[in-house]
């Protein structure tokens, strides 16, 4: 077979034309189609218009409870383990106790925090509260500056609006706190009422995705 037996006919004929047309047109497409979408399409796309945008927050927590007991004086510490690809609102620290063994002597708790192994620029917090005002200490920090969770009305780029509320990467890492106890007991003879006290912690992520929806003013 040789090449006239390709072109002996005028089907074939027409045929490798087309073949050969499109062994050229198929490189040229390629090539110049990414030029054309990245100068047109996307620079005029969506995240190129300023614009009045609805923002809202679709939340996932990711929590952490643990509960233990302590005598007075003693220290635990609490680790909270967070890796996420998704933005960090917060993370909060919350522990709480019912002293009902001699409400009157409320047990306390102390917390200090440690964010050595945190991403992100965050401040150690200490704190210390009785039982009698559950919980005995709210801990906070916002890898997303100034969030609350609540719908907003922005105008801007999508690319703004974006950049604007998210984490970044902060917040990832080992949170860490230490509890010490301070048991308070009623001084009643022949024995002690009160001795320990079980302390409940929940260390809650709220992680979160941004919904942006164009507001659209309709005529009246
Ligand atoms: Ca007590
Ligand atoms: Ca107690």
């Amino acid at each position: 077979m040789d090449f006239n037996d390709f072109v002996d006919t005028p089907r074939k004929q027409l045929m490798l034309a087309g073949s050969v047309f499109f062994l050229l047109i198929f490189p040229i497409y390629f090539a110049v189609m990414p030029t054309l979408i990245g100068d047109g399409l996307v620079s005029a796309g969506s995240s190129g218009i300023s614009a009045e945008w609805e923002v809202s927050f679709t939340e996932t927590p990711i929590s952490l409870t643990e509960s233990v007991n302590l005598g007075d004086g003693d220290s635990h510490d609490s680790f909270f383990d967070l890796e996420t690809e998704s933005n960090i609102g917060y993370v909060m620290l919350e522990i709480s106790c019912n002293d009902n063994d001699d409400p009157a002597f409320n047990d306390e708790g102390s917390v200090t925090s440690d964010i050595s192994q945190i991403t992100g620029e965050f401040e150690d917090l200490s704190d210390s509260g009785s039982c009698g005002n559950s919980p005995v200490v709210t801990m906070i920090w916002y890898p997303t500056t100034n969030y609350t969770g609540g719908n907003l009305t922005l105008t801007g780029t999508e690319n703004e609006i974006r950049q604007l509320w998210a984490s970044n990467g902060d917040g990832v890492g080992t949170w860490a706190a230490t509890l010490t106890a301070e048991i308070n007991a009623a001084p009643v003879l022949g024995g002690i009422v009160d001795n320990d006290e079980d302390y409940d912690i929940v260390w809650t992520a709220m992680t979160y995705e941004l919904v942006l929806t164009p507001v659209v003013e309709v005529e009246a």
